[in-house]
């Protein structure tokens, strides 16, 4: 019997039609093509599970019906989601003879709109819902408190396994919403363990973006449920998070580390004039080179940015210039300030709600309402003006660093052109050692960026020169380079890597000329080696971005240990997978610890890490090429105590591949 024939007992017979097929049709093509509605099946879409839900109580939140939203992980890694809202309505529908709760976890793109006349301000991702993450979970179960009663239904994979059931009076439990879940193993086959710390950095933002609203986090599991890493923090983990301050805080927390250059965050506000869209924002600038600009749309990060980023960046920039023009900041031979030039340092939070947002692009991180754009640069246009006349001495200090910003990058454009000059006459030549391929195919090829000679005389011996080439990089490591990462014209460490690779930096970038499709940086495990990955990883994350949002850049993985028994050798990358090999083989054999690249010979380093039928790769991600640039930040930077403070925090982590 399928299980979803009892949900029709509570249906009329009138719905007995398409309605069920539809039911049944749409949840089915969410098990089959999970990908589609949650992005992946992997850790990322796992956790989007939890943000669906939450995202529904926030809506009731901004609804302005609730004030207190408590998520816990339970034994099992089951989610628990609470409200303490109005309850999601009870009342049977009249179109699909079910009650609203019901049809908002068993019907696609339900939600939002039923009853009262509410729009869904917060989206979730690609705007599903709900039904979702029922379709996604082994079972879920939700508990409804509404006018001092007490409903309860269960779901199976997406089917309800019982009916609505009133279960009398709620005695002392306030109107809410509970939502509990256990994703299904089926569909997340890699894992269902969730990340403390993942849950933990998405709901502060959310915090942040909402302010008011209390929100709690709550770890119940067994530690041994939890993440390997995670699993020496203490039981239970308890967080809670309420910003009156909203996106203001979120600046301050973002600027924690890092010295700002004038004391207030500044902030803007608005809302359209019909009334369908709000825009804020929130800067502050920082004695840092680059720039941080989080942007959002209903509540969802827009990475790519989109009409509300380039409204504001049009009007900064304008803003900027006009005032310099205006107090004579800039005389009348001056160029005009560049957008990066006003940009440098700034750390900022843009929020925008709005009726039916559009996301864009292939990961749908792009805000698309022309509106917006409208919208935030008229706001920040009149207000920024209005803030820059009325703090004169916070005005400075922005000039101040945008001036000294605006002749730095003059002064690389100059040595910049210099060098291309130079190049043109010595007819662009290759990097003097590096060990070329034969191919030309960046399809097939690949380039290890190997630190120190002895390391890269074994990488070339042990290759395939076919299609790998070896660049050995020489020169000052990094505790003594100097912190200004865009003289890279002229950086004897850089510049080689910038010629073999073929694309050029920054502006000039053009990921059509890359001459290898696989970028391969093979360094140490230890401290020089974290520092060169950090460097690299920092520069192609602020100069060739492009190359490690295509996912052209990689870590290679050589081995920590050889264990060799009579003509055996054994390669173990890790502690644990050491400690197995010695225990499978029982005694008698010998380990050796390697220190570095160099203690390899070509033939081992061919096995263990360059050998593509054989190697595990690291293939970098974004997030970790920003943390590398934030770890340079910090290490490079002027405020001393947080670099203590985050060199203790990260001493592990800044270990990418351990
Ligand atoms: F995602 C979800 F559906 F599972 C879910 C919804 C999960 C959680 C934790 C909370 C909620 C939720 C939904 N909390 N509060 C609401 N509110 C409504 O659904 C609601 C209540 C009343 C009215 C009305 O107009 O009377 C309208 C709505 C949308």
């Amino acid at each position: 019997m399928d299980i979803n024939e009892m949900t029709d007992m509570t249906k009329t017979d009138k719905a007995y039609d398409g309605d069920q097929i539809q039911v049944l049709e749409g949840l089915e093509a969410v098990r089959k093509r999970p990908g589609m509605y949650i992005g992946s099946t992997g850790p990322r879409g796992l956790h989007h599970l939890v943000y669906e839900i939450v995202d529904n109580a926030i809506d009731e939140a901004l609804a302005g019906f609730c004030d207190k939203i408590e998520v816990r992980i339970l034994p099992g890694n089951v989610i628990y989601v609470s409200d303490n809202g109005r309850g999601i309505p009870v009342g049977v529908q009249h179109k699909t003879g079910l009650p609203a709760v019901t049809v908002v976890f068993t019907i696609l793109h339900a939600g939002g709109k039923f009853g009262g006349g509410s729009y869904k301000v917060s989206g979730g991702l690609h705007g599903v819902g709900a039904s979702v993450v029922n379709a996604l979970s082994q079972w879920l179960e939700v508990e409804v408190v509404h006018e001092g009663s007490l409903y309860y239904q269960r779901f199976e994979r997406g089917h309800a396994v019982t009916e609505l059931v009133n279960k009398g009076p709620a005695g002392d439990r306030p109107s809410g919403t509970v939502v509990c879940f256990q994703a299904d193993p089926e569909v997340f086959k890699e894992t269902t363990t969730y990340s403390y710390d993942t849950l933990q950095t998405r709901l502060r933002e959310q915090a942040f973006l909402n302010a008011g609203v209390h929100i709690e986090l709550k770890d119940e599991r067994d530690p041994k449920d939890r993440l390997p890493e995670e699993q020496g923090l203490e039981c239970p983990i308890v967080n809670s998070y309420c910003y009156e301050g909203g996106i203001r805080s979120f600046v301050e927390y973002n600027n924690q580390k890092k010295e700002t250059i004038h004391p207030d965050v500044i902030y803007f506000s608005t809302v359209a004039a019909d009334n369908n869209s709000t825009a804020e924002i929130a800067m502050q600038y920082t004695d840092s080179f680059s720039e941080l600009i989080l942007s959002f749309a209903n509540n969802i990060r827009t990475t790519d940015g989109g009409t509300h980023e380039d409204g504001f960046k049009r009007s900064l920039t304008r803003v900027m210039n006009d005032y310099a023009r205006k107090y004579n900041i800039l005389k009348e031979s001056d160029k005009n300030l560049s957008g990066e030039d006003v940009r440098e340092g700034l750390s900022c939070v843009i929020s925008v709600k709005l009726k039916e947002a559009q996301f864009e692009g292939q990961t749908k991180g792009k805000l698309g309402n022309t509106e917006m754009s409208g919208l935030v640069s008229a706001m920040v246009y009149d207000k920024l003006t209005t803030y820059m006349e009325e703090n004169p001495a916070t005005a400075r200090a922005i000039f101040d660093k945008a001036l000294t910003a605006s002749r730095a990058r003059e002064a690389a454009r100059r040595a910049r052109d210099l060098a291309r000059r130079k190049t043109a006459l010595e007819n662009n030549s290759l990097p003097g050692k590096l060990a070329d391929c034969q191919s030309r195919d960046p399809e097939e090829t690949e380039i290890y960026i190997v630190e120190g000679d002895s390391a890269g005389g074994s990488a070339k011996g042990g290759r395939d020169r076919k299609f790998q080439a070896i660049l050995p990089l020489w020169g000052k490591m990094l505790n003594v380079e100097k912190a200004r990462l865009d003289k890279v014209y002229g950086n004897e460490k850089l510049m080689p890597v910038v010629t073999a690779l073929g694309t050029g930096i920054g502006e000039d970038f053009d990921l059509s000329k890359l001459r290898y499709g696989k970028i391969i940086i093979m360094a140490d495990a230890d401290v020089d080696g974290s520092h060169i990955r950090t460097l690299l990883l920092t520069f192609f994350f602020r100069f060739m971005r492009p190359l490690v949002e295509q996912g052209h850049v990689y870590l290679a993985q050589p081995p920590l240990f050889r264990i060799t028994k009579g003509k055996r050798h054994y390669y173990a990358f890790s502690d644990p997978q050491r400690d197995q090999i010695m225990a499978e083989l029982g005694g008698n054999y010998e380990i050796q610890r390697y220190k570095g690249l160099g203690e390899m010979d070509s033939e081992q380093l061919w096995e263990t890490t360059m050998n593509p039928a054989a190697r595990t790769m690291r293939r970098v991600e974004v997030e970790d090429a920003a943390q590398a640039d934030e770890v340079f930040t910090v290490l490079m930077g002027d405020k001393v105590e947080p670099r203590r403070d985050f060199i203790i925090e990260n001493a592990q982590k800044a270990n990418w591949d351990v």
